[in-house]
């Protein structure tokens, strides 16, 4: 992601300059709007996350320069009131000049005037409260696309439990918005995901696996409606793998490595190594890679093998992957989902059932605004605007 090559004009915005107080570099509120809008990127958003902690540093300091002025005319006023009063010697006057050079003192008597005038001003520094952090995600969204980054760099985005929760969440969320057509999974150049946490479950036990349905909850991306598109680079491996063949698409990067090495842990795949990935490169394959463990695919195998659609190079396949989600999110959603719905009962019923539930779906578009669309763009030589109805 961070080699992405397109940047937005928020980028450019927070990357002009160093992070003094001119007003155009500062982060106002019209950035805050400018993040909402379709164009802006994983690197915007780590930009604008580091001007914003300048901007407190920078805040801080000012606050700090306040009540240090602040404190000084406390001190100073005290220092004329006791004068009115008494005589004051030479002791007296460089003991108020001590205490004008701590700025312990003087930032204590800011603090308590300013706390004695705050009871009557206006609230104006409230802050409305924030969606909670991901702590193992990055998402963004382009358009009628959003982009998940899997982000957990010290584990190689080991699969661990709050990741996976972390996961189906957001997915559900861009599932539920209507103003996203496809969703598009990646992860890092190193590793799009090196497998489930192995160091999380290496003490569990049958029982608790059993009674808890132990990462039961990964299938709930095979639920999502929306069409959602793997960009692999690195390592895609066990579980990894196995995520990226939950999705409906898989781009590579060419040094990405997939593999099932779950037997040399002394356990087998659990999310479909045994079961998609021979649908997707056959038994014989199949079988030497979870056997073995140690045999993997290269990209360009992985290609040949039918598990992945298209390579590209490492800098441009999450870019590419963008690029086709637009091309589907622009088309319409009720019809997309259809066709992925009887694209995926193709693995479940026999291919009489199949064909059968194809036709209904089939017979049914025909209900829809968007075929009355598309078919009569068709005839006018235009170019259509579904509506997804
Ligand atoms: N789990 C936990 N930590 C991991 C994992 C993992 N799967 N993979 C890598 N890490 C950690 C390493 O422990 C290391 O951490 P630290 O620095 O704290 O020691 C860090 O990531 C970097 O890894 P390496 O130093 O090992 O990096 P290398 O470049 O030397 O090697 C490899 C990269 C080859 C990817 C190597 O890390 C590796 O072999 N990882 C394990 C791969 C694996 O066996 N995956 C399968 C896991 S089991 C599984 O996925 C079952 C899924 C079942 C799903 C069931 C759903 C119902």
């Amino acid at each position: 992601m961070s080699t992405r090559s397109s940047f937005s004009p928020v980028t450019q915005i927070l990357e002009s300059g160093p992070a003094s107080a001119s007003p155009e570099e500062r982060v106002t509120e019209e950035h805050f709007n400018n993040l909402h809008a379709s164009s802006v990127t994983y690197r915007d958003l780590l930009i604008f996350e580091e001007r914003l902690k300048l901007n407190m540093i920078r805040l801080k300091k000012r606050q700090q320069k306040y009540e240090a002025f602040l404190g000084s005319l406390v001190v100073v006023i005290a220092y004329c009131a006791f004068a009115t009063f008494y005589q004051p010697s030479e002791h007296h006057s460089i003991i108020m000049f001590s205490a004008l050079r701590q700025p312990l003192v003087r930032a204590t008597a800011a603090k308590r005037l300013s706390r004695a005038f705050s009871a009557y001003s206006p609230n104006h520094n409230a802050v409305a409260p924030t969606s909670p952090k991901l702590e193992y995600l990055l998402t963004e969204t382009r358009g009628r696309v959003a982009v998940v980054t899997l982000h957990r760099p010290k584990a190689l985005n080991a699969l661990c439990n709050g990741l996976f929760v972390e996961l189906n969440q957001v997915l559900r969320e861009f599932d539920d918005n209507k103003d996203i057509g496809a969703i598009v999974i990646t992860g890092s150049e190193r590793a799009f995901a090196a497998g489930a946490d192995i160091k999380e479950m290496k003490d569990r036990g049958f029982i608790e696996n059993y009674a808890e349905d132990f990462l039961g909850h990964w299938t709930q991306i095979t639920k999502i409606r929306k069409p959602t598109i793997a960009a692999v680079n690195g390592f895609a491996l066990g579980g990894g793998c196995e995520l990226a063949m939950m999705c409906d698409i898989i781009y590579a990067g060419d040094k990405a490595v997939f593999g099932q090495p779950e037997i040399k842990l002394g356990t087998i795949p659990g999310a479909g190594g045994t079961q998609r990935l021979v649908r997707a490169i056959g038994k014989s394959k199949a079988m030497e890679m979870c056997l073995t463990g140690s045999v993997n695919l290269t990209a360009e195998e992985a290609e040949r093998a039918g598990l992945v659609s298209r390579v590209y190079p490492a800098d441009q396949v999450v870019d590419e992957a963008i690029k086709t989600a637009e091309k589907i999110g622009n088309l319409s959603l009720p019809i997309v989902q259809m066709v992925k719905d009887a694209i995926n009962q193709s693995f479940e019923v026999p291919l009489s059932g199949g064909l059968t539930f194809e036709r209904r779906l089939f017979h049914s578009t025909f209900a829809s605004k968007d075929q009355k669309e598309g078919m009569a763009a068709f005839a006018e030589k235009r170019k259509a605007n579904f509506t997804h109805n």
